[in-house]
């Protein structure tokens, strides 16, 4: 037996899979630690999110989180379903999740024709098995998408629950090639703090407005400033939505929906920066936004080069 450091294994995995299967949910499960904001509303993440999972006897993985693949409705839906078809080529290893179903739809039979044209090696996560009637319907399902794809591998998996995940990282070790770590062993992602913090704000407009909203708002942090010899950041940031309706419903009542939206905010803020925040939030309106190459730029949604 060799020096372990010889045999450490190292690479790309990117997750894809249609909005709402639990692809962020996942990625923050396997790596310990909530980098991307999850919600149940479809097409929650918007860019791709690198993260870095490190284990020193076995190597490193770099996970890719994807926005989910749709029919794009506009030009933010354009850029989002780029972002996650552009990674399938350049990748060592592919986890395309879906939710346990037996009916495999334009949107599933899209994917698979997307990864035909790649030679990256596909691993099959069937995930929210813990909403299953009867256990006897996974393998109906298994062997419905074993007919779609030819994959190397499926695993059965509760994100939420952690149930597969060991057996997920287990699968990804085994496929990945060897070579040097890319990353410090203490690396977990290459999105700015900046970012985290107003897509912490952004998941927590999400759970708290109902539907027809969500879609329609961006974050941005305006202002994030320590003040001096306190523990204590001072953020201000600003969510746009695209209509003045909107803007009344994202204030709420005598501003109590804004104030809401705050204090979830501030609480996962502090735990992310480990101190006290002082958050204020303001609203404005951007009529139709995500058709705008413009204002999709100033937001953050830049095309991969
Ligand atoms: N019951 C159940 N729910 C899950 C499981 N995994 C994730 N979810 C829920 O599914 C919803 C969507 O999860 P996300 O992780 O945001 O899904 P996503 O695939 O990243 O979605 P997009 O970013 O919109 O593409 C959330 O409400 C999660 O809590 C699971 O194993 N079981
Ligand atoms: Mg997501």
């Amino acid at each position: 037996m060799g020096d372990t450091k010889e045999k450490l294994k190292s690479g790309f995995v990117t997750i894809i899979g249609r909005p709402n299967v639990g692809k962020s949910t996942m990625m923050n499960y396997l790596i310990g630690q909530k980098i991307a904001i999850t919600s149940n509303k479809p097409q929650t993440t918007r860019n791709r999110i690198q993260t870095v999972y490190t284990d020193p006897e076995r190597g490193q993985v770099v996970f890719l989180d994807t926005p989910g693949i749709h029919k794009a409705k506009n030009k933010l839906g354009e850029y989002m379903v780029n972002v996650a078809e552009h990674t399938l080529g350049e990748v060592d290893l592919i986890l395309w999740l879906v939710e346990p179903s037996n009916f495999v739809g334009a949107g599933e039979q899209h994917i698979a024709e997307v990864l035909k044209k790649v030679k990256t090696p596909v691993i099959l996560i069937i995930n929210k098995i813990d909403m299953l009637e009867k256990k006897e319907q996974l393998l109906e399902y298994i062997d419905t998408y074993r007919k779609v794809y030819d994959f190397a591998e499926i695993i059965p998996a509760c994100a939420l629950r952690g149930q597969g995940m060991d057996d997920v990282l287990d699968t990804i070790f085994k496929y990945l090639p060897y070579g040097p770590m890319f990353y410090d062993a203490d690396t977990i992602t290459d999105q700015p703090e900046r970012q985290i913090v107003a897509e912490l704000i952004r998941e927590k407009a999400l759970h708290a407005l109902s539907d027809e909203i969500p879609h329609g708002i961006a974050v941005m942090v305006d202002r994030m400033k320590d003040r001096e010899y306190k523990n204590l950041v001072d953020i201000e940031a600003t969510i746009v939505c695209e209509r003045d309706s909107h803007k009344g419903i994202i204030i709420g009542k005598g501003g109590s929906m804004l104030k809401k939206i705050g204090t979830n905010a501030r609480f996962e803020i502090e735990r992310l920066l480990g101190c006290k925040v002082n958050l204020k939030l303001w609203v404005k309106v951007k009529k139709d936004w995500r058709d705008s190459d413009i204002l999709l730029k100033n937001f953050g949604y830049r095309e991969e080069r």
